[in-house]
């Protein structure tokens, strides 16, 4: 009986055959899953069949030509999937989600980026299929469609194994359906193609939460952000009061390259020497998620976690948020952001409006030379030299947003402006990033003279933090060769993730510096500095917490569940001991912890999802 239907349906056995080794294949060499058990090496090789074996079943109900064709087309798109997951998982060690291909408008601007990641290799995907139409025009194809019989047998084992490999996938991953977020534990089980199913089902269910929404929704997370609330130290409580606050967000810097040398240069000597006469955080974390510059943004502005999966800046656009801008205009501050991209970029022109941002000066506003630019545009220094004669006219006070962005993957510039060699590790991004981040720092001492001759400096805040990761897991070889380390693990990753958080008070905090050391996050940024101005946040829908309060518990929980507390990180189901490193038998220390953090994304999500701040009343 098997043997005739292979015999008979060869063409449709050979391509599942042919889909799911190249499937696997990718899996292994394109992905980088970590497997921690045999159960799960089971499940990644049967999970491709679990989502190929019914799709390419279609072809049972078909004959001749149409099923050939319908066949190869199934193996283009499918094989198009794999491709793109590949590169977009090249950078951002993820896996594409349905609200990301409505960032694609990003793409255009993105050239020297995509090009870094493509690879010829990819072309070789397509083998399998020139060998089927090569094979199925040469060879006698099904006369007829299958037999009722066969096609409910078909059905029936079809339907087994997708059973099969649910079960099994949530027997090695309680919860798998609940975390939507832990897409690597997703590919890992369901596989990379039920996965963007569940993506799709998912991306619907939120567009129904938002028509279920109302006040009583929003009341459960107020009781919670509520609780949660610390008050501010009574010494720094308006210590800038009516101060104009510059803040610049440091285009993919994180803090491993503070205080560190090549070849006996520091990579950051301006920000070295200016940590020290500043209010310096040294374990703070970036919480960002596939949204990128957006998603920090987006924290830091509304003190809420950015969505799990996409940019909030895209898919929530048109919801109603209230905004440090908000605030700060009830106060009688104008606001303005600085960002020498196309203002459609993030779709940054829509969120500016809904946030009550006063003023965008986008690419269009600054004067751009060849000379000036480097891969993305215009250089920091001359972006920030302009921006800083733009802030001389804004009416004050102010509260300034300046995105840079020269230090941006690929990490490209001009002989000219290396002012350090490079690193010397098998990762030659890593390598390049010391130069630009050298760079950003060079730029940045150069910012800060021109705010001295413009007369801005005396009266300002100057914030200036990291947005994201610039450096990737896929460069963790680099990475370990860099510190000198063997290895990085898992609790070395969630490490990578503090970037600077440096607040800078003229006449306050040279004289009086601090270095706070206990955990925070992006979160935080929005009632610290509040706070600081003299404006209370008491009453607000915020996850964060004054990082002065001395009613604070150190906390900072990322976007994909790991968190971090006072003695504590926990990151991929393992409790480490924070100031070792060392994974603790039982998970039982960090329980507590991680149900407040997944408490807290919840919640944060439930606003999102349910556009809830639109029931908001001050
Ligand atoms: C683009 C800049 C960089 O305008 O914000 O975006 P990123 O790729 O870092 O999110
Ligand atoms: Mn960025």
């Amino acid at each position: 009986m098997k043997a005739i239907f292979i015999k008979k349906q060869w063409f449709l056995c050979l391509s599942i055959l042919l889909m799911w080794i190249k499937t696997y294949l990718v899996y292994k060499l394109g992905f980088d899953l970590q497997i921690n058990s045999f159960l799960e090496e089971c499940l990644l090789l049967m999970n491709p069949l679990s989502f190929i074996l019914p799709l390419f079943g279609i072809g049972l109900l078909l004959a001749g030509k149409k099923q050939r064709i319908f066949l190869l087309a199934a193996n283009v798109i499918l094989t198009g999937i794999l491709i793109a997951n590949t590169v977009f998982y090249g950078f951002y060690i993820d896996f594409i989600t349905i609200p990301v291909l409505f960032q694609a408008s990003n793409m255009g601007d993105m050239g020297s980026s995509v090009q870094e990641l493509f690879h010829p290799l990819y072309i070789a995907l397509f083998i399998d299929i020139a060998l089927l139409f090569y094979l199925g025009k040469r060879n006698a194809s099904v006369k007829e469609k299958a037999g009722a019989r066969t096609v409910k047998t078909y059905a029936w084992a079809s339907a087994g194994l997708i059973l099969c490999n649910l079960a099994l996938s949530e027997a090695e991953q309680p919860k798998l359906f609940t975390h939507p977020f832990d897409r690597e534990a997703l590919v890992k089980g369901i596989g990379l193609f039920h996965f963007h199913l569940y993506d799709t089902v998912s991306q619907t269910f939120y567009a129904g939460a938002k028509a279920f929404a109302d006040e009583d929704s929003l009341a459960a997370v107020s009781n919670y952000t509520q609780a949660d609330y610390s008050k501010p130290s009574e010494s720094k409580f308006g210590l800038a009061k009516g101060r104009n606050v510059i803040f610049v967000t440091l285009e993919s810097t994180q803090s491993f390259v503070m205080n560190k040398r090549v070849n006996g240069q520091e990579i950051t000597p301006f920000m070295n020497k200016l940590r020290k006469e500043s209010y310096d955080f040294t374990h703070f974390y970036q919480q960002t998620e596939q949204g990128k510059t957006s998603d920090s943004e987006f924290i830091t502005a509304n003190s809420l976690y950015p969505s799990s999966s996409g940019a909030v800046f895209f898919t929530k656009s048109g919801h109603q948020f209230h905004t440090i801008y908000h605030t700060l205009k009830d106060h009688d501050y104008y606001s303005a952001v600085f960002h020498a991209n196309n203002k459609a970029f993030w779709n940054r022109d829509e969120m500016y409006q809904t946030f009550g941002i006063d003023r965008f000066f986008d690419v269009d506003e600054f004067k751009v030379t060849p000379e000036a630019s480097t891969g993305w545009g215009l250089k920091d220094k001359e972006f920030l030299e302009q921006s800083a004669a733009k802030l001389k006219k804004l009416p004050q006070p102010f509260y300034s947003n300046l995105l840079t962005l020269t230090n941006h993957f690929p990490f490209e510039i001009g002989e000219q402006d290396k002012l350090i060699d490079e690193s010397d590790t098998s990762s030659s991004l890593l390598n390049r990033y010391v130069t630009t981040v050298r760079y950003e720092d060079e730029a940045l001492k150069h910012f800060f003279k021109k705010l001295k001759e413009e007369g801005l400096y005396d009266n300002a805040m100057i914030v200036l933090m990291g947005d994201h990761y610039g450096i990737s897991e896929a460069h963790n070889n680099g990475l370990a060769e860099f510190l000198g380390k063997e290895e990085i693990t898992p609790y070395d990753t969630v490490q990578f993730q503090r970037v600077p958080f440096i607040i800078h008070i003229p006449g306050v905090t040279d004289r009086a510096p601090e270095t706070i050391s206990a955990a925070g996050g992006q979160v935080d940024v929005k009632p610290t500095l509040l706070h600081l101005l003299g404006i209370e946040t008491k009453g607000s829908i915020q996850f964060g917490n004054d990082l002065f309060s001395k009613e604070r518990a150190p906390f900072a929980v990322l976007r994909n569940g790991s968190f971090i507390t006072k003695d504590h990180v926990y990151t991929k189901n393992t409790c480490y001991r924070r100031k070792t490193g060392e994974p603790l038998p039982e998970d039982g220390a960090c329980r507590h912890d991680k149900e407040k953090a997944e408490q807290e994304l919840m919640l944060s999500d439930k606003v999102l999802n349910g556009d809830l701040l639109r029931f908001y009343k001050q």
